[in-house]
């Protein structure tokens, strides 16, 4: 849709779509405020939990994430360019040693190809093209490499989860995510670093082999079975578990140039827009509707879905971008930290927890990159200062049971160190260590381009 359609369908930003701004602030000591929050995080991990995939930030130790009771030091492969962008050198050096002393993916046990793929094989690869260190590459290869067997199924979408040792794989029954968002610009960029052209060709692929599979109106849903191409779920949404493959469907044709991506995105993104664009709170969000008929089922929100209004500027759909992001504004207004999932309709929690999300953050910092509107700005300094108040535990940040009583569930995910920290960081720094201008971070927040050597 163009400006013109966006208007008449009511999608365009109407007046006064973002708060007023409000007093100034001093966005220099903000920065300084977050780095030194990821100092006393890393120190405390560093004292606890080292080389544990995460940190249990309320009663001390760590736990594992990707299989169960073998880590791999999560939380270091993903702290890695967020601390470079951070300036944080020593943390650094000591996070590169544990991974040059530590790491091997020699491992019997199950990995989730989604979850492996956006946080180790993304976090190696931007470590490596923050610090230029070889064996960053060289791991972020040999997992990937393990994780190939995945693809051999009759419609070239990946199967769940992959054996790191035998290449053993299981789980058909799928998510748009996982298939499509697992993978492709981690595997583009380690095919461009390694001159292996097969991680980005089986990637691209399954992604592609998905969009082939849409409803005649142009939408996916939300579960297939890859080892058949036969739906099992039929709800379509722009939240988990589709959010990523839409995400991936542009980031792509961005970084590859391949335009079937962009086509791809052009032809899903006008069917949401079409189908799915809801307005009768006043606020535009994105009903979850039956991917064959478009009809609706529900207007419950994931707050995972609040990075959308980021894709649809990215993609071109700036104004429509801002106007997906009001809704969320004022939820972040009414709750502080946003619960897992609420109805907007008459603002009913549904899922009380939240598990120190990035996306509000996500999604106001990439409208940013692309109007500079210091409003945006305000946005994420609330979210930072809401994390503060609310998740500061002893030894690090925790996720909450429950927004509402504040009650802390004693978990620190992986992506807290590579994705929210990182877009506090650079909204507020102005670091030169970032090109602000062209640059790429995938959904994990790994900076796959415009980092500044
Ligand atoms: O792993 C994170 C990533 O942003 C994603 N899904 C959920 C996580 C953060 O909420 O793609």
């Amino acid at each position: 849709m163009n400006r013109r359609q966006l208007i008449a369908a009511g999608l365009a930003a109407t007046a006064a779509p973002l708060p007023a701004a409000t007093p100034r602030e001093d966005w220099q000591a903000l920065a300084g405020e977050v780095k030194a929050a990821m100092r006393f995080a890393f120190a405390a991990y560093r004292q606890i939990a080292w080389g544990q995939d995460e940190v249990k930030p309320v009663s001390g130790g760590g736990q594992s994430f990707l299989i169960p009771g073998a880590s791999v030091g999560l939380s270091i492969v993903e702290a890695l360019d967020t601390l470079w962008l951070m300036g944080l050198d020593a943390e650094l050096e000591d996070a590169v040693r544990w991974i040059h002393q530590r790491l091997t993916f020699d491992l019997d046990g199950d990995a989730q190809v989604f979850e492996a793929s956006i946080r180790l094989v993304g976090g190696l690869l931007s470590g490596h093209l923050a610090t230029g260190d070889a064996r960053l590459l060289e791991l972020a290869h040999d997992l990937a490499s393990r994780m190939m067997p995945c693809f051999e199924t009759p419609t070239g979408m990946p199967m769940r989860y992959v054996n790191l040792r035998t290449g053993k794989t299981r789980d058909g029954q799928s998510f748009p995510a996982e298939i499509g968002g697992g993978m492709a610009p981690e595997y583009v960029t380690l095919s461009r670093l390694t001159g292996e052209r097969r991680f980005a060709d089986k990637a691209v692929a399954a992604m592609l082999a998905l969009h082939a599979r849409r409803s005649k109106i142009g939408l996916v849903g939300d579960t297939i079975d890859v080892t058949t191409g036969q739906w099992v779920g039929r709800r379509a949404t722009v939240g988990p578990p589709t959010d990523s493959y839409l995400e991936y469907l542009w980031d792509t044709w961005r970084l590859t140039g391949d335009v079937r991506c962009r086509d791809a995105y052009r032809v899903e993104t006008a069917a949401i827009l079409a189908r799915m664009a809801d307005r009768t709170t006043g606020d535009l969000w994105f009903a979850n509707v039956d991917f064959e008929t478009g009809a609706k089922l529900s207007l419950r929100q994931s707050e995972l879905s609040a990075y959308y209004g980021g894709l649809l500027s990215e993609g071109g759909d700036h104004d429509a971008g801002v106007a997906a992001m009001t809704g969320w504004i004022a939820a972040q207004d009414r709750y502080g930290v946003l619960p897992e999932a609420f109805d907007p309709t008459d603002w009913r929690v549904l899922a009380p927890t939240n598990a120190l999300r990035p996306e509000l953050a996500d999604g106001a910092f990439t409208l940013w990159l692309h109007d500079r509107d210091e409003r945006w700005r305000h946005v994420v300094a609330k979210h930072f200062r809401l994390m503060i108040a609310k998740n500061k535990a002893p030894h690090g940040f925790s996720g909450l049971k429950d927004v509402r009583t504040g009650a802390q569930d004693d978990a620190c995910p992986g992506y807290w160190w590579s994705e929210q920290m990182k877009y506090y960081w650079l909204i507020f720094s102005d670091t030169k260590r970032f090109d602000y201008k062209d640059n790429y971070l995938s959904t994990e927040g790994n900076v796959l381009k415009g980092l500044r050597r």
